[in-house]
C-alpha cells in the first residue's frame, strides 16, 4: 500500500490517479491538510495528514498497512521566501517526521528534490548530479537538508530513500502553488482567457522544465525500480529548457499570433537567477530509464489542447 502526502497539490493529484490505476484504488491512500473536492474523494481512501504530527502519520501507516510513501507535501520556492518559518517547518520538520516513520516502519520513501537545491555558485549548464550545492532560498536549503538526511538514514538505518531533482513541472489538471516556475503554467491560462500575459520573470529566464506526464512516468519508474539498479539516491531529471519569450513564441505559433506578453520581473527573478539553465541527467536515464518525450513545442501543444475546452465552456475556469 502507498501513502501520498500533499495529494491535492499539483503533482499529488496526478500521481494518486496513476498509482490507483496501477495498484487499485484501495491500495493508494491520498492525504493532505486541505478538504478535497468531491471528485478528489472518490477512487480510494483520503485521510487528513499533517506532516508536522509524527503520531498522526504513524497511525495512518499502521491503520492502512502502508509500505511505500510518496512525500509531496512541501512549501515551494516563492512561498518559502514569503514565509520562511512555514517553509522550514513543513520542509524540514515535516520531512524529518516522514523519514522517522519510514525508518520505524520499514517503508520505501520517495521524496522529490528540485533544481532549486542548486544555488548561485553552481555551474549553470549541464549541471551534474554531484556539484556545488549552496542554495540561498529556504526551499533550496531545506531540500539539500532533505537529500542529505535521506542519504544519512539510508546509510545508517537502511531506509530505502529515493529522490529526484525535478525541473519546473507543467500541468493542466491541477494548479501549481508558490513556485518560481509557475509562470509556465499561468501563461497558458492567460493566453486562452485574455490573449495576454504579464510575466513575473524576465524574457530570457531560461530554466529546465518537464511536462507532468513525463514527470509522473519518471516518478513511477524510480519508485518501482529494484533497489540494486540504483547507483545513487538522488537523481537530476531534465526534459527541456525554455525562457518565457520562447514559450510566448510557441503560443503565438500554435494559438494566436496576437498573443501579447509583457515582463514585470519581481522577487522570483532573483530566485530563477540562482538555478541551472540545463541539468545533466545521464544517471537517471541509465539506472532506471528516465526518458522524457515532451519538448518545448510538445508541452505548449498539450497545454493548449487540454485547456482550450475549459475556457471554451460557458463558465470557463479562472486563474
Ligand atoms: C518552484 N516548481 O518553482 C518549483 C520547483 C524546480 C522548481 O521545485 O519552486
Amino acid at each position: 500500500r502507498v501513502l501520498v502526502t500533499g495529494s491535492l497539490g499539483q503533482l499529488g493529484t496526478t500521481m494518486v490517479n496513476t498509482l490507483r490505476t496501477k495498484f487499485g484504488g484501495e491500495n493508494v491512500v491520498a492525504s493532505d491538510i486541505k478538504k478535497p473536492a468531491p471528485e478528489q474523494r472518490s477512487g480510494g481512501p483520503f485521510v487528513y495528514a499533517d506532516v508536522l504530527n509524527y503520531r498522526a502519520l504513524e497511525q495512518i501507516v499502521v491503520d492502512y498497512g502502508i509500505d511505500w510513501v510518496v512525500h509531496f507535501s512541501a512549501v515551494l520556492s516563492a512561498a518559502g521566501e514569503r514565509n520562511p518559518a512555514l517553509g522550514l517547518s513543513v520542509n524540514i520538520d515535516g520531512f524529518r517526521n516522514i523519514l522517522d516513520v519510514a525508518k520505524n516502519h520499514g517503508l520505501r520513501l520517495l521524496s522529490p528534490s528540485t533544481m532549486g537545491a542548486f544555488g548561485p555558485s553552481t555551474p549553470k549548464d549541464d549541471t551534474p548530479d554531484l556539484t556545488v550545492m549552496r542554495p540561498n532560498t529556504i526551499y533550496g536549503i531545506s531540500k539539500v537538508h532533505m537529500e542529505l538526511l535521506g542519504e544519512y538514514y539510508a546509510e545508517k538505518y537502511g531506509v530505502d530513500f529515493r529522490s529526484l531533482r525535478y525541473p519546473g513541472i507543467i500541468s493542466a489538471d491541477s494548479p501549481p502553488g508558490g513556485g518560481t516556475t509557475d509562470y509556465a503554467v499561468d501563461i497558458f491560462h492567460a493566453a486562452l482567457k485574455n490573449n495576454r500575459y504579464t510575466c513575473f520573470l524576465k524574457h530570457d529566464a531560461l530554466l529546465p522544465m518537464a511536462f507532468i506526464d513525463d514527470c509522473i512516468v519518471g516518478t513511477m519508474q524510480l519508485l518501482e525500480a529494484p533497489r540494486d539498479v540504483l547507483t545513487q539516491r538522488v537523481y537530476n531529471v531534465h526534459a527541456c529548457s525554455f525562457s518565457p519569450a520562447q514559450m510566448a513564441d510557441e503560443i503565438r505559433r500554435l494559438h494566436s499570433p496576437e498573443f501579447a506578453i509583457e515582463y514585470c520581473p519581481d522577487f522570483r527573478q532573483a530566485i530563477a537567477d540562482t538555478w541551472p539553465r540545463t541539468m545533466a541527467d545521464h544517471a537517471a536515464r541509465s539506472d532506471w530509464g528516465w526518458n522524457p518525450v515532451f519538448g518545448t513545442a510538445d508541452i505548449a501543444r498539450a497545454m493548449l489542447d487540454k485547456l482550450r475546452p475549459v475556457y471554451a465552456a460557458p463558465n470557463g475556469r479562472t486563474l
